[in-house]
């Protein structure tokens, strides 16, 4: 047993130096209202249910007893890190090219809801800039933090909202790209709830075959259409 583990970490090892982790949430500490895992790998299954909030194979995802509140129509501040304990200057690896999403999901209780299932919604969305820069760029450029816009029309209330981020680097086949997320949980204060957001599934909304997840990173394709719904605007 203790030689399987180890034999298992040492297979890990090879490629962890650059996966990623969403920890925290504006100023909160990691793990604090965000619900993180302990390893930092990818969900390279679209239809698995850790699709919507991380977990297996990944580990259990650590509960956390804080609901952080966030004003409709402000800017929410996303920290992606290599690891739990991982600096600034050290987010993701500069291979794991992709876009750089999030999506909210009103619930009863941000605390308790698990997360796969109806009712997702997407608020953002960085892919391939005209630039040539991806999200991914942009997100290292910026020391991991990413801001999304919390939208001012929806309905006020308790919300799961998933950073999401895809690296693309073994994507051109199909079952190599590389999802990440984690979901936070978040009360939304002030909204005008003057317009319902459509939604999707998670899982249901992506497919292996989709444009945005089957993809040649080294083709030269100077577009991307990420895989999803469009983003959600007021
Ligand atoms: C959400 O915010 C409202 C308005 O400030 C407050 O009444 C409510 O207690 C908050 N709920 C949670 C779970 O923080
Ligand atoms: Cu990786």
């Amino acid at each position: 047993m203790k030689f399987s583990t180890s034999l298992a970490l040492a297979a890990a090892a090879s490629t962890a130096s650059a996966h990623t982790i969403f920890v925290s949430l504006n100023s909160g500490a990691v793990g604090d209202g965000v619900r993180v895992v302990s390893y930092d790998g990818p969900i390279t299954d679209v239809s698995s249910s850790s699709i919507a909030c991380n977990g297996a194979p990944n580990g259990a995802v650590q509960s956390t007893n804080t609901v952080i509140n966030v004003q409709a129509g402000s800017t929410a501040k996303l920290t992606w890190r290599h690891t739990l304990t991982s600096g600034s200057n050290d987010v993701i690896d500069a291979s794991h090219k992709g876009p750089v999403m999030a999506y909210m999901k009103k619930v009863t209780d941000a605390k308790t809801d698990a997360g796969p299932g109806s009712g997702w919604f997407k608020i953002a969305e960085e892919g391939l800039g005209s630039d040539g820069k991806w999200g991914v760029d942009k997100l290292i450029a910026n020391g991991g933090v990413q801001t999304v816009t919390i939208p001012q029309c929806i309905a006020p209330g308790q919300y799961l909202l998933r950073g999401e981020l895809i690296a693309l680097h073994g994507a051109s086949s199909s079952g190599g790209a590389q999802f990440y997320m984690e979901c936070a949980q978040i009360n939304v204060t002030g909204g005008s709830a003057s317009k319902t957001p459509a939604s999707v599934s998670l899982p249901g909304a992506y497919k292996a075959s989709d444009a945005g997840i089957l993809y040649n990173l080294y083709s030269g394709q100077k577009t991307y259409t990420a895989p999803g719904p469009a983003v959600f605007t007021c």
